[in-house]
């Protein structure tokens, strides 16, 4: 077992968190790029910071909730792209506590979330609009950059390298154990060593040994030897990877697929396209079916609060957890091919059938004739009638297979898999 298995293992039994993005952003409230997607100056972002109070702010709710929806671990933005720290630093005054928040706003969310018993992270970004010595990220304007003040003043880039080495540290020695650091991200010739990334991540493990690290900060996690930096798990963004991943000598890669409740990350206050619960269930289920985890993100609002179609979904999708948990948790992807009407999670000799597809009849489970023990309606515990294909022989495939009957047995809804 490699050192990344190891490290892993309570991640890759834990399947399931909660992403939040939460900022100045939240403010505009037309999601977290604005100040560079709109090409904002320094002058009109700057407000923000002197109205950011979110009165609101009770990280124990979103815990609460993070719980009821069958999380079991949670990354916050402790610094998005635009440079706004949630905690606070020594080394910036751009922080909640000089905004009218005037506390720090991460220490709050560790301690609220430890004490409903769920594991802590931190996202970190890399690419920071409000430091003076960061370049500007590809075609899109830097926002100081755009400044005259600052378009003709050369940068240090080693200084903000620095910095971020600095915060880092900060983070990872001021509030106890954390258990994830995902760092967002590395493009072009910005990646691994840039950020001296070695020496970063000795770091970070000389502080908090445990802590798992995503894949952004560059290197390739796939490789058969992996740069120090390369990761503990790869970070698919806004989709399901189709196999799973498989590094360079055939073994399973951790993963987690971080996927957006409507299509913002930081709140936008008009995009109501939300994904229904039963569509969120049935991502959760095909990340587990092919041994990832999903990171499900939510965006508070300025005054702190997630919004309420984001809190509908999450106690929806947390009471088909309370029922169906068991075919999440501590399972992963079966040996068995993909079923035509759902998909498999596996924890050993434990097979769960999500039915995605009832169609009119029984459901034919190819290859386990004669391998099934017993078979259960997971929502109610009640049992399903197993029989073998009738003149098996007439039909291509049937004969190594069974049936399981759910003729009788009620889907409490469509939603139950
Ligand atoms: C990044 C951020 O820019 C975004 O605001 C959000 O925080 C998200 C979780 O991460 O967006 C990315 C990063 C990487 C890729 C795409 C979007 N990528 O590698 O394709």
């Amino acid at each position: 077992m490699n050192k990344r298995w190891e490290r892993t293992a309570w991640f890759r039994e834990a399947r399931f968190g909660m992403f939040i993005h939460w900022g100045l952003y939240a403010i505009p409230a037309r999601g977290e790029w604005v100040r560079s997607v709109e090409k904002l100056s320094n002058e009109a972002y700057e407000p923000y910071f002197h109205e950011f109070d979110p009165d609101r702010y009770d990280p124990r709710a979103w815990a609460r909730a993070a719980k009821a929806a069958g999380q079991q671990y949670a990354v916050l933005t402790t610094k998005h792209h635009d440079g706004f720290c949630l905690f606070d630093s020594e080394f910036t005054a751009y922080k909640a506590t000089n905004s009218p928040a005037q506390r720090d706003l991460i220490q709050e969310y560790v301690e609220a979330f430890r004490d409903e018993g769920l594991k802590v992270g931190f996202y970190y970004s890399l690419i920071d609009w409000h430091h003076e010595d960061y370049p500007a990220y590809g075609d899109r304007i830097h926002p100081m950059r755009g400044n005259e003040a600052f378009r003709n003043k050369a940068i240090q880039f080693e200084r903000y390298v620095d910095y971020l080495h600095a915060q880092v540290k900060e983070l990872l020695t001021n509030y106890g154990k954390i258990d994830i650091m995902w760092f967002d991200f590395s493009y072009d010739e910005m990646t691994g060593e840039k950020w001296r990334a070695t020496e970063l991540v000795h770091m970070i493990r000389s502080l908090q040994p445990d802590i798992i690290i995503d894949n952004r900060l560059g290197g390739n996690i796939k490789a058969s030897e992996p740069e120090v930096y390369a990761g503990d798990f790869y970070s698919p963004e806004q989709i399901v990877p189709p196999g799973g991943i498989v590094d360079q000598n055939g073994l399973n890669v951790p993963w987690e697929a971080c996927i957006t409740l409507n299509d913002n990350w930081g709140y936008h206050a008009k995009d109501q396209a939300y994904k229904s619960p039963k569509q969120v269930i049935r991502a959760l289920v095909e990340c587990i079916s092919k041994g990832g985890n999903m990171l499900l993100n939510v965006g508070p609002d300025a005054r702190g609060e997630i919004p309420k179609p984001s809190l509908e979904i999450l106690s929806a999708v947390g009471e088909w957890m309370q029922r169906n948990g068991e075919s999440i948790y501590g399972c992963g992807a079966s040996e068995l091919p993909k079923p035509e009407w759902g998909r498999y999670t596996q924890n050993g000799s434990m097979l769960y059938a999500h039915v995605f597809d009832r169609g009119i009849g029984p459901l034919y489970f190819s290859g386990l004739k004669g391998k099934i023990k017993k078979a259960r309606l997971l929502a109610d515990g009640s049992e399903l009638k197993v029989s073998l294909p009738w003149m098996a022989e007439q039909y291509s495939d049937t004969a190594s297979g069974a049936f399981i009957h759910l003729t009788g047995a009620e889907l409490p809804d469509d939603r139950d898999t």
